[in-house]
């Protein structure tokens, strides 16, 4: 079965009422492309204005985050039923921001993919090696750590897309070859078959980190890079571009 290709917009904590409004409306106006799955993920705050402007059949919303209770005494805190609640349903879990900034351990993001699941959320897992986990020759080590901790509590991986983003090229304009990544991607998607089977053939593998409409035509002939997780360049007018770099 062909996987169907992905292209996901993470904002980060970037963007205004009007500036978002800006992106949907030229999401709206573009000729978008019937085969891809589009998923924004805007700031918390802009998520209902994201799922009220949105115009484009293929185009969904997620979040960038969620918590693993569906409500009660946790300050601050997002339960997936809100954003279930709001006509969102994507969440991005496991971004290396999150596991960096806010200690947030391989466990603790199996528990939250496993509770958004659960309440009908679909989940973007993020995974990637720092620079020096690269350089020690430890990058499908440090991938299968974190899907382990993922797969030793989902066993479905139905609504799990992955997303490959080696930490040392989010951000810094310095994204992965696209031979590297394929590597990577088939050896994860090798990994995967070892522990839910057949299954791993149906898992999208997104690539994260820089890209941008420059770059992402050099991953057109890689058969495991199933899109695209973008960060930076999802908040410019290119992001179409990347959208529509399979046609
Ligand atoms: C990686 C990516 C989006 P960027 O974090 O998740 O961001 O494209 O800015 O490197």
């Amino acid at each position: 079965m062909a996987r169907t290709f992905f292209v996901g917009g993470n904002f980060k904590m970037n963007g205004s009422k009007e500036s978002i409004s800006t992106i949907v409306q030229n999401l709206n106006k573009a000729d978008l492309p019937s085969n891809v799955e589009v998923v924004l993920c805007p700031p918390y705050p802009y998520l209902a204005q994201v799922v009220a402007e949105n115009k484009q059949p293929t185009v969904k919303v997620g979040a960038q985050n969620c918590y693993l209770k569906a409500s009660g005494a946790y300050t601050g805190e997002v339960s997936p039923e809100f954003l279930k609640d709001l006509g969102v349903g994507y969440v991005v879990l496991g971004h290396s921001e999150r596991r960096q900034y806010f200690k947030e351990s391989d466990e603790f993001v199996a528990d939250k993919v496993k509770f958004a699941l659960s309440e009908g959320l679909k989940v973007i897992l993020c995974i990637g090696e720092t620079f020096e986990e690269k350089k020690a020759g430890k990058t499908i080590d440090v991938c299968k750590r974190e899907l382990s901790a993922v797969a030793e509590k989902v066993k479905d991986w139905t609504n799990i897309v992955v997303a490959y983003e080696p930490i040392w090229a989010i951000g810094t304009g310095l994204a992965a070859t696209a031979a590297d990544a394929e590597e990577v991607h088939a050896d994860i998607r090798k990994y995967l078959s070892t522990v839910i089977g057949a299954q791993a053939e149906e898992v999208r593998i997104l690539y994260g980190g820089s890209a941008k409409a420059s770059n992402v035509g050099g991953f057109r002939d890689k058969k495991n890079v199933d899109g695209f997780l973008v960060g930076g360049a999802s908040l410019k007018p290119e992001f179409a571009d990347i959208i529509k770099s399979r046609q």
